[in-house]
């Protein structure tokens, strides 16, 4: 009988993010051992739709502490997994999405919930002495395209360009690092010609890690962008993206979108990026409309011969993905573990998509810590596209090195997916 790796204890902490923001961390210790430990990560463009993040409210860390979730690990979730096999990772989310029985796990908080289901995974994954991405997928082989958030606007910024991230995705590469090579060195020349353009100021970096340059006009930027692609030398190997996070341009009174500083309507927004996409090599945009409109979604995903993903509209929801899946509304999900709380329903997100011919983009939240966890679970989903910000700043490359890693450890068993970002496999 094969041994069984015993959870002897679950214990919480808050610690901060890259915001300097309180977050959960958990430990999981199998056998007597610490085996696995987890962050957390929170977003500040978030959906109305997402898992309830658990907050102290009242004066300490201006009501953003954490210490309720972290007692509910600590007391509530630990008590019920002492004892427990840790590699009953499905049972083990499902018994605290029992234990919590609310629809966005409020009673608990998601941030307790999740904190205790990727420590657990990792926990497990280092009880059997594995890679976690070859623990959650033994053919886990696909190194995705990094989507490199280079120029940052909307909340995660302090200028007043609408779209949230300018992204460009080096298709064209061979590997993964050859890909990461590309874009930073993309980036090193993009920061001084921005500089010299838009001031010393504008190469101050936004949440995200991308240069924050006083622009309004979202052509100006692509322009900028794909300036220092075109300065590279890199240009074919290179496409487009954005996330748009309309859903914080969407005025619901006047039901117009603030771009650029006009007030567009929803056929008038659907418009634009007919024309954009006719004049630059755009290949994914995420959230072009507000998280309600499924009905637009799908119109747009029908106008446009590119991928559209949907972030706020899905928040990794199995059941908003089904409703999109039957209206036609995007082709691709946006990917975030802590919009619906625990490994297995996410992952659960991700078999839908993939069966449904929909995209899997994993993605960072604004608010990241030095965890890389989501390196391995965009492996571990043969996922394709990862999007975790400008290559600086650490909480973002740590996910890229850790790429890097899983690379070299896969040798010739690593395929990178390429312009087949969608369906690598
Ligand atoms: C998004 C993200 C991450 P946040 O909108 O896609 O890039 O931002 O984590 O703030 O929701
Ligand atoms: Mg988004």
């Amino acid at each position: 009988m094969a041994e069984r790796s015993i959870i002897t204890s679950i214990k919480a902490r808050e610690i901060i993010d890259c915001r300097g923001t309180p977050t959960v961390q958990v430990d999981v210790a199998v056998d007597g051992i610490l085996r696995g430990r987890a962050d957390v990560p929170s977003g500040r463009s978030t959906g109305s739709y997402e898992a309830y993040e658990m907050r102290d409210g009242g004066a300490r860390y201006g009501g953003f502490g954490v210490r309720k979730a972290v007692e509910n690990v600590n007391s509530t979730i630990a008590d019920l997994f002492i004892g427990r096999d840790v590699t009953e990772q499905r049972s083990i989310d499902r018994d605290m999405i029992a234990l919590d029985g609310t629809h966005d796990k409020r009673r608990l908080g998601a941030n307790a919930i999740l904190g205790v289901s990727l420590a657990v995974a990792r926990a497990a994954a280092a009880a059997l002495d594995i890679p976690l991405y070859r623990y959650l997928n033994s053919s886990a082989h696909v190194l995705p395209v990094p989507m490199m958030n280079l120029i940052n606007g909307g909340k995660l910024s302090s200028n007043d360009l609408c779209f949230q991230e300018f992204i460009m995705m080096p298709v064209g590469a061979d590997s993964f690092s050859e890909a990461l090579q590309i874009t930073a060195e993309i980036n090193a020349i993009l920061r001084p010609m921005t500089a010299e353009r838009y001031g010393k100021l504008a190469i101050n970096v936004g949440d995200e890690g991308g240069v924050v340059p006083p622009i309004i006009d979202v052509r100006e930027a692509l322009d900028l962008l794909a300036e220092a692609v075109h300065r590279s030398g890199y240009e074919s190997k290179i496409v487009y993206a954005f996330d748009c996070a309309a859903t914080h341009l969407y005025d619901r009174t006047t039901e117009k979108y603030s771009f650029e500083g006009k007030q567009l309507s929803t056929d008038e927004v659907i418009e634009f990026f007919k024309k954009l996409c006719a004049e630059y090599p755009i290949a994914s945009i995420e959230d072009p409309l507000q998280e309600d409109d499924f009905e637009g979604f799908a119109t747009i995903t029908k106008a446009l011969d590119t991928q559209i993903v949907g972030d706020d509209l899905f928040v990794t929801n199995k059941t908003r993905l089904a409703k999109g899946l039957q209206m036609g509304s995007a082709n691709a999900v946006l990917w975030k573990v802590n919009q619906i709380g625990t490994l297995t329903e996410a992952m659960e997100t991700a078999a839908m998509a993939f069966r449904n011919g929909y995209g899997v983009c994993v993605s960072e939240r604004s608010g990241e810590t030095e965890d890389p966890m989501i390196a391995d679970l965009v492996v571990a989903l043969n996922g394709g596209q990862i999007k975790t910000g400008a290559p600086v700043r650490s909480e973002r490359t740590a996910k890229y090195n850790r790429l890097l890693q899983i690379e070299e450890e896969l040798g010739s068993a690593a395929t990178y997916a390429g312009r087949n970002f969608r369906k690598p496999v």
